[in-house]
């Protein structure tokens, strides 16, 4: 009788029924068969990126996936076909980056503000990059300015930096070294290129953005945690368009947002959305001023999105 060679590892690559799990040095294709599937699981696959597994190596050198480890935490976004369903995007994270260009394409709040919302949720340290630092021009100082001030207040870090000039990639190593991070964000911001300028043995495809829609084409299909020659390991993850919010009830959003969690302890009522509601803490904070207008902005537009659910 052959015995069971069993092996720790972790997910770097999952598609379809494959998954690549790296295992010390070595990268074993191991696949997730037929009873071990979880199938009461609520997202559409089972196993994600990031996930620690045991396999058992096979006398063909593939691997059977025997036990998926329980995750610290995930970054699951609403799957594009179902829109029900969760997808995990990454899991087991020690930080997030979202990623936006000071220009082409330019960043949108509304984007970070639901990023940021998600980690909060599901226990995601976070943080914000501005790429494409060489292309900013008078007319996005301000904006960009905003933005990290905005940010930093809220105790999100921030990193200014280029892919292109290599500005700020001395900051942005120094934050990566010796983690497991993830680059989040829409195509076109400059994902890929980054991990280039980290590590250029990396050799990840980058896009040509199309002049007129100032929109990347899709190079990065689905995410692959990669190592860093400087230690650590890195998720580049394809563009998303929109993230989509996952399990969060309107009267908990606000607890997602830092800067209302104190002033919500005043609410009159403790299901309270601070939209109309008499007697409301955060509406009285964002009156003094202690609340930035786009981030009360943000708040009910997710808040929207999440009561149409
Ligand atoms: N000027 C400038 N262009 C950049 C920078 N980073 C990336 N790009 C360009 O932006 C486009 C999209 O980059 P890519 O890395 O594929 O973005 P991804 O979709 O987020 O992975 C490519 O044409 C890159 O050359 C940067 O820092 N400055
Ligand atoms: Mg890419
Ligand atoms: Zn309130």
């Amino acid at each position: 009788m052959s015995q069971l060679t069993l092996k720790e590892g972790i997910i770097i690559e999952s598609t379809g029924s494959w998954a690549q799990v790296l295992s010390k040095d070595e990268i074993i294709s191991s696949r997730l068969v037929g009873k071990q599937r979880l199938s009461e699981e609520e997202t559409t696959h089972p196993i994600a990126v990031g996930d620690r597994v045991t396999i058992a190596l096979r006398e063909d050198k593939t691997g059977t996936i025997q036990k998926i480890h329980e995750r610290k935490n995930a970054i699951p976004r609403l799957s594009t076909h179902t829109r029900k369903q969760a997808q995990i995007l990454v899991a087991n994270l020690d930080m997030a980056w979202v990623v936006q260009a000071v220009k082409d394409p330019r960043p949108k709040p509304g984007f970070i503000d639901r990023f940021l919302v998600t980690c909060e949720a599901y226990g995601v340290p976070a943080g914000i990059i501005l790429n494409k630092k060489d292309l900013m021009s008078p007319k996005e100082v301000a904006k960009v300015d905003w933005l990290k001030n905005l940010y930093t207040s809220l105790r999100y870090p921030v990193i200014l930096c280029s892919a292109e000039s290599g500005e700020g990639i001395e900051e942005l190593k120094s934050v990566l070294k010796d983690k497991i991070s993830a680059l989040i964000g829409p195509s076109g911001t400059g994902k890929s290129s980054l991990l280039n300028r980290l590590d250029p043995k990396l050799e990840r495809s980058t896009s040509e953005i199309s002049s007129y829609s100032g929109k990347g084409r899709h190079t990065t299909t689905f995410a692959q945690l990669v190592p860093l020659q400087f230690g650590g390991m890195i998720a580049d993850t394809p563009g998303i368009k929109e993230f989509g919010l996952v399990d969060i009830e309107p009267w908990e959003l606000s607890l997602y947002f830092p800067e209302m969690v104190g002033p919500r302890e005043e609410c009159k009522f403790n299901t309270c959305t601070h939209e109309h509601e008499p007697g409301c803490g955060v509406m009285k904070a964002f009156e003094d001023g202690k609340i930035d207008p786009e981030r009360y902005n943000s708040y009910l537009m997710i808040l929207e999105s999440l009561k149409e659910k």
